[in-house]
């Protein structure tokens, strides 16, 4: 028996048709929502019924909570997925959701805002036993004496974040004590104006971390189980651009308990669904940074040494039924890579919108292409540059890099300016095929490093 009769998508492009698709071999009917500029999207023509839901702008549209709430009722959906960005990660939406009587596919309400507060979720994982960056534990008062001691105890370079931050807004590196409390005031001056919330906490700054985060699923009974980490060190100005799993260097023990601890969290705070502890590593180290309460763009990677679909492991998570396998039956094989692909200029970065001329996919053994594109499509200048993923899986890191080799080489996309080009050359760069790489390694390269 299906666990849903209905799921409406509340989102668009790739994510959408990747969730579409889950539903498709689970028996679940399908209902797309989409904006006005948005009528040709693949998945709203697979999608068993389709309704518009506002005009391009996604403040009008794929943020329209009201409009989402009466398409379900309107439709007869009994769940909502919400994919990533968009409402993924709004508490409020959630709530409103299964206030209304629906289930939202993803982590209780509560869990989202206690993660969407950076202070309250480190407070949290603290308390559950998970290792964070030595820092305030709390938030800054207006003390400019006691920060000026943490600043020192901690010890300097010290980064001043935003509570309601996360993902690289909202943050400030202090590198000398003369500059902290104008540091902090502005700090919080930018978190008052961005996000109406001028909560700052302090933190080590770590100067050469690695980007390392660890993939969970737990259900409504209790059980909790990690599906290792992704390395998404390879990153330009906070946008990933290549993920992997596993991480280059991670040893199984690691991964053991670096994962144990995770799953002991979930079940603490009673987790629900899929979920990322992100972490920075740094010498040998593991500090949690932020937890995501979503489904991540990166989780083919997981999905590829996993064998697993984790999209079908949300649904069922969220129809309440128990995780159908345990931590043991867990088994990383071999290695994934994913290249993101965006339609963006290859030297400055600005998003291509236009007419896709032709798309052809690669293919072959270990090769996966997820993406919504197709000849003729014209992607609209109003989301995202991503235009798909493409994943290659192999037994071993060396194998998968020489899979996504030829699969970028076969690709063929034509009409728009896109990163096929830089994938192509990191697939080829010695720092890439080394592994390892920290965080500022491409911004490095690209400036000439
Ligand atoms: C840090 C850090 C160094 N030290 N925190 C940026 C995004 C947000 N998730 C947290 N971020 C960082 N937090 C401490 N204590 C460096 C970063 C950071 C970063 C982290 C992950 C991936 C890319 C990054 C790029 C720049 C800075």
């Amino acid at each position: 028996m299906a666990p849903f009769k209905k799921i409406l998508i509340a989102n668009r492009g790739e994510i959408a048709l990747r969730v579409l698709r889950a539903c498709q071999a689970m028996n679940i009917r399908t209902v797309a929502v989409h904006s006005t500029v948005d009528r040709n999207l693949k998945h709203v023509g697979m999608a068993d019924e389709s309704v518009c839901i506002g005009p391009a702008a996604a403040g009008q549209s794929y943020l329209n909570v009201p409009g989402i709430i009466a398409a379900m009722e309107v439709t007869d959906a009994e769940a909502v997925h919400p994919g990533y960005g968009f409402l993924a990660e709004n508490a409020d939406f959630a709530e409103r959701v299964e206030e209304s009587g629906f289930t939202f596919i993803g982590p209780r309400a509560e869990t989202i805002r206690l993660m969407g507060d950076k202070v309250s979720a480190i407070n949290a994982m603290r308390q559950a036993g998970v290792p964070c960056v030595p820092g305030s534990n709390g938030p800054l008062d207006d003390d400019d004496r006691r920060s000026e001691r943490l600043a020192a105890e901690i010890g300097f370079p010290v980064l001043i974040k935003a509570a309601a931050g996360g993902g690289g807004r909202g943050m400030r590196v202090v590198e000398h004590p003369e500059d902290l409390i104008k540091s902090i005031s502005l700090t919080r001056q930018e978190a008052r104006s961005g996000f109406g919330d001028e909560t700052v906490y302090m933190e080590k700054f770590l100067t050469n971390p690695r980007h390392i985060e660890i993939q969970v699923l737990a259900d409504a009974h209790g059980n909790a189980v990690h599906l290792g980490e992704r390395d998404c060190s390879m990153q330009r100005r906070h946008q990933k651009v290549i993920e992997e799993a596993p991480a280059p260097g991670i040893t199984p023990d690691e991964r053991e308990r670096i994962g144990r601890i995770c799953t002991d969290a979930c079940r603490r705070i009673g987790y629900l669904g899929a979920g990322t502890f992100e972490f920075l590593y740094e010498d040998g180290e593991f500090y949690f940074i932020e937890m995501n309460t979503r489904i991540q763009v990166e989780h083919p990677v997981t999905e590829c040494v996993t064998g697993l679909d984790l999209i079908r492991a949300q649904i069922l998570a969220a129809a309440g039924e128990p995780l159908p396998f345990s931590q043991d039956d867990v088994v990383i094989l071999g290695h994934a890579i994913e290249c993101r692909i965006n339609a963006e200029d290859p030297e400055k970065f600005i998003p291509q919108p236009g007419r896709v001329e032709s798309f052809h996919a690669p293919g072959g053994p270990g090769i996966r292409v997820d993406s919504h594109i197709y000849d003729s499509y014209r992607i609209p200048p109003n989301y995202d540059s991503m235009i798909g993923k493409l994943i290659a899986h192999a037994e071993n890191r060396e194998a998968a890099i020489a899979r996504m080799r030829v699969a970028l080489d076969e690709l063929v996309l034509r009409g728009v300016i896109n990163n096929i080009p830089l994938h192509q050359r990191l697939m080829r760069d010695s720092g890439f095929i080394e592994g390892g790489a920290n965080i500022h390694y491409l911004e490095k390269l690209l400036k000439g490093g």
